[in-house]
Formats: C-alpha cells, sequence, structure tokens
C-alpha cells in the first residue's frame, strides 16, 4: 500500500512512523508512506498556503488550489486512489472503516491547519472522516491514527496472523483480559482456567469475558456484535 500524507508539517509525520509494527512494514517495503509538503504547490513568493475567511472572523483558511495540486501530485504515483480528508465532520472512523481501507492499494490523506481548508476541496476527495468528536490543531495526529490502525490490518503486517474464525469472533467485541507471569502479582491471581492447559476451555473463557465486558463497557458495540451474529 501507498499512503501520502499532505500536509504543511511533514516533519510531523516521521516520528510515528519511524518506530515498532510500522517501521518495520516500512523496511519489508510491505507499505510506502510520503509525506507531501502543501507548501511545495504554492507558486507566490512568499508561498502563501492560508487566506482571511470571507465574509470575515476569526482566524484563517487554507487556501485550495495548493492542496489540490498537492493530490494531482499525489494521484501521479499510478495506483487507484482513495481521498481522504481528515475533519471533524467526516464520518466517525471505526474498525470496519479500517478494514475496508486495508485493501486499498493507495490512500491520499489531506490534513488541514487553523480553521480548516476551503470548503471547495470536498468536491476533490472521496470521503471525509473523522477519529472522534474532539477538536484539534491538524489533521495529522487523526491521519496517523488512522494509519496506524490500517496498516496493522495489512496482511504480514502484524507477525501473528489471527485465523479467520479467531478474527471473525473478536472484531466486533472488546478484547479478552491478558495475563503474563508472574501467576501471582502482589496478591492479583490469574485465573486458573488459564494455567489449566486446556485450550477448549481457555478459548471459551475468554469468548465470554470479550462478550461480558463488551455487553458491560461498550452497548453499542455489543448491539453491533449481535447483528452481526443473527446475520451469520
Ligand atoms: C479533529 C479532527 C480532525 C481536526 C478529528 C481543520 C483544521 C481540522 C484543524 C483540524 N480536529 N481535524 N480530523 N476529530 N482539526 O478527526
Amino acid at each position: 500500500m501507498f499512503i501520502d500524507v499532505l500536509t504543511l508539517f511533514p516533519e510531523l509525520v516521521a516520528p510515528v512512523i519511524s518506530w515498532g509494527v510500522i517501521r518495520r512494514a516500512l523496511e519489508k517495503k510491505t507499505i510506502t508512506i510520503r509525506p507531501v509538503d502543501i507548501r511545495d504547490f504554492t507558486v507566490d513568493r512568499h508561498r502563501t498556503t492560508d487566506d482571511a475567511p470571507y465574509g470575515g472572523g476569526p482566524g484563517m483558511v487554507m487556501k485550495p488550489e495548493p492542496v489540490v495540486k498537492a493530490i494531482d501530485f499525489a494521484k501521479k504515483s499510478g495506483e487507484a486512489s482513495r481521498i481522504i480528508l481528515m475533519s471533524p465532520q467526516g464520518h466517525r472512523f471505526d474498525q470496519s472503516r479500517a478494514r475496508a481501507l486495508s485493501r486499498e492499494p493507495h490512500l491520499i490523506i489531506v490534513c488541514g491547519r487553523y480553521e480548516g481548508i476551503d470548503e471547495r476541496i470536498r468536491s476533490f476527495v472521496d470521503e471525509e472522516i473523522s477519529i472522534g468528536d474532539y477538536v484539534l490543531t491538524g489533521g495529522e495526529l487523526p491521519a496517523l491514527v488512522l494509519i496506524d490502525a490500517v496498516v496493522r490490518l495489512i496482511p504480514g503486517v502484524l507477525g501473528n496472523e489471527a485465523s479467520v474464525d479467531e478474527e471473525s469472533f473478536s472484531e466486533d467485541l472488546l478484547e479478552y483480559p491478558h495475563y503474563t507471569r508472574p501467576s501471582v502479582f502482589r496478591g492479583l491471581s490469574v485465573p486458573d482456567v488459564l494455567l489449566s492447559g486446556h485450550h477448549e476451555k481457555i478459548q471459551k473463557w475468554r469468548k465470554e469475558m470479550a462478550v461480558e465486558r463488551t455487553k458491560e463497557r461498550h452497548p453499542e458495540l455489543y448491539r453491533h456484535f449481535l447483528e452481526g451474529k443473527e446475520g451469520a
């Protein structure tokens, strides 16, 4: 997968992609991430990317021309591109969106700053995505959240390719509880079943815990899980 990140702060991207699972995916060439500096697509002497809002009011608005030129540049990589605008007004990002995007050959992710980008940018993107109902100073952190969630789903990126079965049960549920050594830590014991070596009992317990937690802590996700089971 090729991922272009269009931003006024390309140097914000590197620190996040330079570590762990994402770095290894880059090294293996499973993915390529290219920060694209929107400022490189300005034509005036001052390399201007923003301007005052029509109608007045506080703050500055990103001009559409440099952003659209940066999109046109990114599209030239050849592959069919999916162009995503990170924005608090977008559809809420979730695991099923991450799963769908993980099958795309080329993502172009547009990050805004200031009060946002000129409204007409929306004619040049395929979808608008929000990572949650809060406002940040730029779209870069949301873009990195999206990239992290998407990249780990690309086959070969995580070492432990879980079985299709395990995946389908865990997808719409919260994780079951995890434990490692020691078996007693400050008086707190690991549940006996996990020490039993009885694989089927362990699987059953984990699934029950996952379902129970989801029901208690995330009713909306739990409803989604029940609906999925009805469909199957
Ligand atoms: C929040 C999100 C996002 C921002 C989100 C335009 C200028 C938007 C700053 C940008 N805040 N972008 N994508 N919740 N801020 O996803």
